[in-house]
């Protein structure tokens, strides 16, 4: 049996591990000697903490510089580290996009709660995993991607200026998640007739805006009629407990829908009679800008097309010889059914090779064959369709936070 002083110890320890505890005067080595007596996260724990300055602050698996380009509190896949890894992406370089940092949970410690005026009877519920593990187990396919995905295309291809993190096109990954579905839960909770909204939050610290404003705990509404829909409590991913980074111990998962929706480390759910409003569906995650009414447009659901080649950009190719070349298409609205490729700038376009069946909520992978005629620059570009018929178009309409970017990129290469 745990005391409860050391359960108290070990959640402080945790704390302190994700930022979020104070320890003046006391040496890291000190820390690290208490973390390791109180068996906290083996293997994890000395990673993050002897993560050297590159590091993004906050994130407890390593972030190799061959997998990963370091943004802020975030971590984007290098797509060209995917060449070969499979369909589903390896935890391993699977992006991280942290408002603030991961909280090192326990899940022997942690329990859902669910609450709210659209409860049937009023009372909130609680959920520990085991409760949820004796619900009826669903695995599925799906990937997670962030809105903001693409965004300093923007700039890059565009010229446009836009606020948020400049990823390129790496802030995407997919796994195979187990869990429950959200419906399941909703169902033993007993949700009223009444009830319109669900919102998730997360336990990991308040987010704090760069002028200072503290908008809380990272949550995010959803319509009831989704929440009870393909939406998952998950607690594997790829076969494993969740890890740390990705909501250990038990994420939202919502299929096909922008990032945030899948909000990580769930503590509780508001089960509500009346729509809720968070800043992640005010503020952010809808469109702004001159092609959008002044409150902006509806709050961002559905992810867009896109096509990412598997090779750094820039990237150098042996002119006069052939190469496979390799890439992925996905889109949030139906499986990828067509990608035309160019090597040329877009001067001529051919199909690739599709080696995956249309997959809604996921992607298909997929190969060209080209020989770099002559040493010099070059320009490839992927074009995908899904099934929706929705076609990636040449430029993308702009919105100030550039979320949604789906036209085709311009893919730089040089043959030598
Ligand atoms: N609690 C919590 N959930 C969160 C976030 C967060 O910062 N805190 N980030 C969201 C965003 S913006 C994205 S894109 C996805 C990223 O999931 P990943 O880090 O597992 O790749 O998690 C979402 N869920
Ligand atoms: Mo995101």
């Amino acid at each position: 049996m745990r005391t409860p002083e050391s359960a108290y110890d070990r959640r402080r320890l945790r704390q302190w591990l994700a930022g979020d505890a104070r320890a003046d005067g006391v040496s890291r080595r000190d820390l690290l000697r208490l973390l390791a007596a109180a068996g906290l996260a083996a293997g994890a724990v000395p990673a993050a903490l002897a993560a050297p300055a590159s590091a993004a602050p906050g994130i407890v698996k390593p972030l190799p510089e061959e997998w990963f380009t370091i943004r802020g509190t975030n971590a984007e896949t290098k797509f060209a580290s995917l060449a070969g890894t499979g369909y589903h992406t390896p935890v391993d370089h699977f992006f991280v996009r942290n408002h603030t940092s991961t909280p090192v949970l326990d899940a022997d410690d942690w329990t859902l709660t669910l609450w709210g005026d659209g409860l049937a009877d009023g009372r909130s519920v609680e959920f520990t995993l085991a409760d949820l593990k004796r619900l009826p187990a669903v695995t599925r396919s799906a990937f997670v991607e962030c809105a903001g995905n693409g965004r300093s295309l923007f700039t890059s291809q565009q010229g446009q200026t836009v606020t948020g993190t400049a990823w390129t096109l790496g802030a995407i990954g997919a796994a195979r998640w187990t869990g429950v579905r959200l419906a399941d839960v909703l169902r033993r909770a007993g949700v009223s007739h009444r009830a319109v909204d669900v919102m998730p939050r997360g336990l990991d610290a308040d987010y704090i805006g760069a002028d200072g404003t503290d908008f809380g705990r990272v949550r995010r509404p959803l319509p009831l009629s989704k929440a009870l829909g393909d939406v998952l409590l998950a607690y594997e991913m790829n076969g494993e407990p969740l890890p740390y980074d990705h909501g250990h111990p038990v994420r939202v998962l919502v299929p096909s829908w922008i990032g945030i929706s899948s909000i990580k480390w769930v503590g509780d759910i508001e089960v509500s009679a009346v729509p809720l409003y968070s800043p992640w569906n005010t503020d952010f995650y809808r469109l702004f800008g001159d092609a959008y009414p002044p409150g902006g447009s509806a709050p961002l659901t559905r992810q867009t097309v896109k096509s990412a080649w598997e090779l750094d950009r820039d990237a150098n190719l042996a002119a006069g010889t052939g190469h496979r070349l390799t890439g992925r298409s996905w889109s949030g609205a139906g499986g990828v059914v067509r990608v035309d490729v160019s090597t040329d700038g877009g001067t001529t376009w051919r199909r690739a090779r599709l080696h995956d069946a249309p997959r809604r909520d996921g992607w298909v992978r997929w190969s060209t064959d080209w020989r770099p005629p002559a040493p010099g620059a070059y320009t490839l570009l992927a074009r995908a369709t899904d099934t929706t018929g929705r076609t990636q178009p040449d430029a993308t309409t702009p919105n100030t936070q550039g979320y949604l970017f789906d036209a085709v990129v311009r893919h730089p290469v040089r043959a030598v």
